[in-house]
């Protein structure tokens, strides 16, 4: 949304020209939004104020109008294009209009004028030929989500952008220009739900205190499209509620929650549903009083069944009195369970069986589940990727996953087709990502954590998006539009996430992050009760090897995947390199595709991820005429720090897997700067996003 005058000379005058009258219907609160939008955008990219006209026929030059209001020559033109368009799809077309060539934005509802409108705005950012000027898009999928891990007293758990945004305290009596700006950014990318509260969830929000608070910022997100949930903590009918249990089989308990639904739909009609994280790490649920997950969420759901609200149940639960594999458990719990949950719950699973690492399999869940709607959660904010001081681009990420086959119904049966509900024939679909946005001026942080909201969004919108294309229009909107730039930002963009996965992860390594906070490498760490909580329960190195077996042998997580990726990922002939460590455990001295041992190719990928962050730092520095002077300033210091962190990452895995592989490093890596022992050293107790009391 950064509506500089468009540079290029002659296409700045091909718009003056064709967009200097417009006519525009705002009739209602979300057309009105848009016609704003569109002003304040016209304004600053083509450097004058729009000329809004009475009737079309004034010699409008682009014409704003829902189907409805289309004269039957307009519609004609265009009436294709309104075939399978549905409520949020918008249509941008060339037409003639009182023997004038102009540019029609249609749509069937208001909503999808808005996302119309934005896209336009989009389309002239990139300078985009006027002939160019024309689509139609349809979203892939109904609830496109951010969640927020935002506590109540404005803290953020993995939250690295400052505090939350949400400021209980002053609302609902002073709305910040912030949540209307965070309603036009959400817009802008097409995403049309938030929870504004962690997953970890605090029963007061759900108190008429803060149920007026949070009626505030619905009432704000309306014209924006964006509805509402709210995370339910299980056992708020105690905490708030003054009952003895929160059992959902007990019948005082289900009128609780019905009541609770109607209260909330009573001051916000548009309410979205609950988002619950249950018997997951410490967080009560159902299993507390020997029920099932299916039961907890059909209780949420029969509340929310009356108002048409969702129900959005994580499945990330792990246990730890489950002594099997953590990558299992989840799987182990809700597929035998699937065709047992209400028609409006849907489960929410992470993109891996782990933890949002650098690199996962996708979720064995998906593909598993044909009765039940799955909805993808992305996590946008760093917490195991280098927080927001590392440049990662991750769409890259989402797409590996998005396009990663399934085979549950023969090749092709890709992620993306069960999120957008083709695979399984769903009624439901949804994506959410756990949002990166704090109270820092830049919103995310890293300025280029901004690439990854406005990622996530148009993913959500067509999962089938390429990380390139992504690449290409957030260059081009936030930065310059010069070929010198584009290229080798792209480059840098799309190499990025391969990078972080050499500097951290190599080779299918995971979870060797230390513990609590996350920052930095701990793959020592043993000495928390849980056992899955300790990095060493995930590499499990000793003199004889490193790595998790997943195979037979091992846990047999892989008999959670389809037969194709069960054999092609238990064969050491045929697993990609980088996932061997993730589903195998092999001697140090195993023999890689390139002909070096296990140690040499982990000690070079380390090292190359090292070069790789080298190699961004001068991509960047070579950016400065393209980009002011303080944000390339800033984006420096950053990239000093990614590098200065990569090394660390390096120096510390390496010293401490060399105790167990008694190799020295091979040529072509840098000695390390310190001992093992300084590493292991280090503490942050105050590092960012950390939750008091918080142990993993
Ligand atoms: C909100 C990871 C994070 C936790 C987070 C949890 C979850 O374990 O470290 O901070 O809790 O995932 O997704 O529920």
């Amino acid at each position: 949304m950064r509506y500089d005058q468009i540079a290029d000379e002659t296409r700045l005058g091909e718009y003056q020209n064709a967009f200097g009258g417009i006519y525009f219907n705002t009739d209602s609160p979300t057309l009105k939004v848009a016609l704003q939008e569109m002003d304040r955008g016209l304004s600053g990219l083509l450097a004058q104020s729009p000329r809004f006209l009475d009737t079309a026929s004034d010699g409008a030059g682009l014409i704003v109008l829902k189907k409805v209001l289309l004269d039957a020559t307009t519609l004609q033109q265009v009436a294709g294009d309104f075939e399978g368009l549905g409520r949020d799809g918008f249509v941008i077309s060339p037409i003639t209009s009182n023997g004038r060539k102009a540019t029609l934005i249609t749509a069937n509802e208001d909503l999808g004028i808005l996302y119309g409108v934005f896209h336009f705005l989009r389309q002239l950012q990139m300078q985009q030929p006027l002939h160019a000027l024309k689509e139609r898009s349809t979203p892939k999928t109904d609830i496109r989500m951010l969640n927020h891990w935002d506590n109540l007293d404005r803290t953020v758990e993995r939250g690295y952008a400052g505090f939350s945004i949400w400021n209980w305290h002053t609302l609902p009596d002073l709305i910040d220009q912030r949540y209307i700006d965070y309603a036009r950014a959400n817009a802008s990318i097409g995403i049309n739900a938030t929870s504004p509260t962690n997953v970890n969830a605090n029963a007061e929000i759900l108190t008429p205190h803060y149920l007026e608070k949070v009626q505030a910022l619905a009432r704000v997100f309306r014209p924006y499209g964006i509805k509402v949930y709210l995370t339910a903590r299980f056992s708020a009918p105690i905490e708030i509620g003054g009952l003895q249990t929160a059992d959902p089989l007990d019948t005082q308990v289900r009128q609780w929650w019905k009541d609770k639904a109607t209260e909330i739909y009573s001051l916000i009609p548009d309410f979205g549903g609950f988002l619950v994280k249950a018997n997951s790490e410490g967080q009560p649920g159902p299993q507390n009083y020997g029920r099932t997950h299916a039961d907890g969420a059909n209780m949420l759901a029969e509340a929310l069944a009356p108002h048409q609200g969702t129900v959005i149940w994580r499945a990330f639960v792990y246990s730890e009195h489950d002594l099997t594999d953590r990558a299992k458990q989840a799987f182990s719990e809700f597929v035998p369970v699937d065709g047992q949950f209400h028609t409006n719950v849907m489960l929410q699973v992470k993109n891996g069986p782990i933890d949002f690492q650098p690199r996962e399999p996708f979720h064995p869940m998906f593909g598993a589940m044909p009765k039940t709607p799955l909805m993808m959660e992305f996590q946008i904010t760093q917490e195991y990727l280098g927080f927001s001081t590392h440049l990662v681009f991750l769409p890259r990420l989402f797409e590996e996953v998005l396009q990663a086959d399934t085979y549950r119904k023969g090749k092709g049966s890709t992620v993306a087709r069960v999120i957008d509900g083709s695979l399984h024939g769903y009624t439901r679909t949804g994506m959410a990502g756990v949002a990166n946005i704090g109270t820092d001026i830049n919103w995310t942080g890293h300025p280029f954590g901004q690439a990854n909201w406005y990622g996530f969004g148009r993913l959500a919108w067509d999962p089938y998006m390429s990380s390139e294309q992504i690449a290409e229009e957030w260059l081009r909107t936030t930065f310059s539009n010069e070929r010198g730039f584009l290229q080798p930002m792209k480059q840098l963009l799309l190499g990025s996430r391969e990078a972080v996965v050499h500097y951290m992860n190599p080779l299918g390594l995971h979870h060797i992050f230390d513990s609590g906070h996350h920052y930095g490498p701990g793959p020592w760490v043993d000495n928390h009760s849980r056992p899955e909580w300790n990095p060493v329960y995930y590499h499990r190195a000793d003199r004889l090897g490193v790595g998790f077996d997943r195979t037979a042998t091992g846990s047999d997580a892989l008999q959670q995947y389809a037969p194709h990726w069960a054999e092609k990922w238990g064969d050491l002939a045929s697993c990609p390199e980088e996932y061997l460590l993730w589903f195998h455990h092999l001697p140090w001295t195993y023999v890689l595709k390139n002909g070096h041992t296990l140690w040499e190719g982990m000690a070079l990928t380390y090292q190359q991820g090292v070069v790789e962050v080298q190699q961004m730092k001068n991509t960047w520095a070579q950016m400065a005429p393209y980009v002011d002077l303080e944000q390339h300033d800033r984006v420096s210091m950053l990239l000093d720090i990614q590098l200065k962190e990569a090394r660390w990452w390096r120096d510390a895995c390496l010293l401490y897997f060399g105790q167990f592989s008694g190799e020295p490093l091979p040529p072509g890596v840098d000695a390390p700067d310190h001992s093992l022992g300084y590493y292991q050293s280090l503490k942050f107790p105050y590092a960012p996003g950390i939750r008091p009391s918080w142990d993993d």
